[in-house]
């Protein structure tokens, strides 16, 4: 029998379960999507399970199960089920689907912390660090910034200046594979039965710090490209693992873009600590771009606010304006179009 407390059951999933009126079927946490089926973890051990049609209807793919959601399911035998419910989601990383203007993807859910890894070669890039953190700070997680390859040589002082921004809503760890007191140390914060999403580019060590703090090869990690020194694209799906029956590692594919995909853009100030200013503008409304008495633009002319931060603060604000209003204007046509076939339904039953 498998404790799904270690997974993260807990009571108020239980509280959940009850109220879902599924209480005598199955519950358990999904560890792997697969094309048609997904991996589940259960007291009885893991099970191969498909959705029922009624699951997928009228959804959205960012609705259905990914890896991390707790899900009710009817087993066939020991090792097959089908999954008939979802607990409602908590604490979901979303980013925008790449190539659309308003489409999501869940990448985990029941996250308590994502460790955003950049890798201390040429990968650190404190505005990609800023675009992760602040997807992540609105679904309620924890950031944790992840520096690895501390191994190979370079400038703390330099990087502890450029994130100094974003100290304060994020603690900064450095690490490298090679120095198990870091990896110690990365294990150490993580809480009993706490989940961890490891997110950042491709090549930077993700499931190499995940098999580290197993302590075993868990997955696969690619071999350095003797040509470039630099990694290749070796994770192809979202994955959970059990890290010494205490932790729950989401290991990610690396990705290229990691688009916003946030409803509200009013928190990003406060995230990029620039509310403070924000707050002595002259105009309740300013949106900090040339109005007059804005107090943001007097730090940033005068130096106490990084003109840099304050670029990328416009440039994600936009971003994430683009997505709610791109995002609502298709939630109003698909409803409208569903209205619309309701209508000819109601009219051919007249008829
Ligand atoms: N020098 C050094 N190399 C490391 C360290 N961590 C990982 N690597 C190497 O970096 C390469 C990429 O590691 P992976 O763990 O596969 O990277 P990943 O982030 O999972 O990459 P994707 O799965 O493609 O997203 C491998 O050759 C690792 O051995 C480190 O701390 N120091
Ligand atoms: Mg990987
Ligand atoms: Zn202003």
């Amino acid at each position: 029998m498998i404790d799904l407390n270690t997974y993260g059951w807990n009571d108020k999933l239980n509280q959940l379960k009850q109220e879902s009126g599924h209480r005598s079927l199955s519950h358990g946490r999904v560890t792997i999507v697969h094309r048609t089926c997904h991996d589940v973890i259960s007291e009885n051990g893991l099970f191969q399970c498909e959705l029922t049609g009624n699951m997928m209807f009228g959804k959205s793919d960012f609705e259905l199960p990914c890896v991390g959601d707790w899900v009710i399911f009817q087993s066939f035998d020991e090792s097959k089920g089908i999954i008939v419910d979802m607990l409602p989601r908590e604490r979901t990383l979303y980013r925008k689907k790449s190539g659309t203007v308003a489409d999501k993807q869940a990448i985990a859910s029941y996250v308590d912390k994502a460790f955003i890894v950049q890798s201390l070669d040429d990968n650190f890039n404190v505005r990609r660090a800023e675009r992760f953190m602040v997807q992540i700070l609105e679904a309620n997680i924890k950031p944790v910034l992840v520096l690895n390859k501390a191994d190979l040589g370079f400038d703390r002082q330099k990087i502890e200046e450029q994130v100094k921004h974003i100290a304060c809503q994020m603690p900064i760890v450095f690490t490298s594979i090679q120095q198990p007191q870091t990896i110690s140390r990365l294990r150490e914060s993580i809480v009993d039965g706490e989940t961890v999403v490891f997110v950042g580019s491709s090549g930077v060590g993700k499931s190499s710090l995940v098999n580290a703090l197993c302590e075993k090869s868990v997955l696969q990690t690619s071999e350095i490209s003797q040509s470039t020194g630099k990694g290749r694209h070796t994770s192809t799906r979202r994955e959970m693992v059990l890290m010494d029956g205490s932790g729950v590692l989401i290991d990610t594919p690396g990705v290229r873009e990691f688009g916003l995909a946030i409803d509200d853009a009013d928190s990003l100030a406060e995230m990029l600590e620039i509310s403070d200013y924000a707050k002595l503008c002259r105009f309740k409304d300013c949106e900090h771009i040339s109005e007059p008495g804005c107090a943001v633009l007097e730090a940033v002319n005068n130096g106490t606010l990084d003109r840099k931060v304050y670029e990328s603060y416009l440039k994600l604000k936009r971003e994430a304006r683009h997505f709610s209003t791109s995002e609502h204007e298709k939630r109003k046509k698909d409803k409208s179009f569903s209205k619309l076939i309701d209508e000819v339904k109601k009219r051919k039953a007249n008829f």
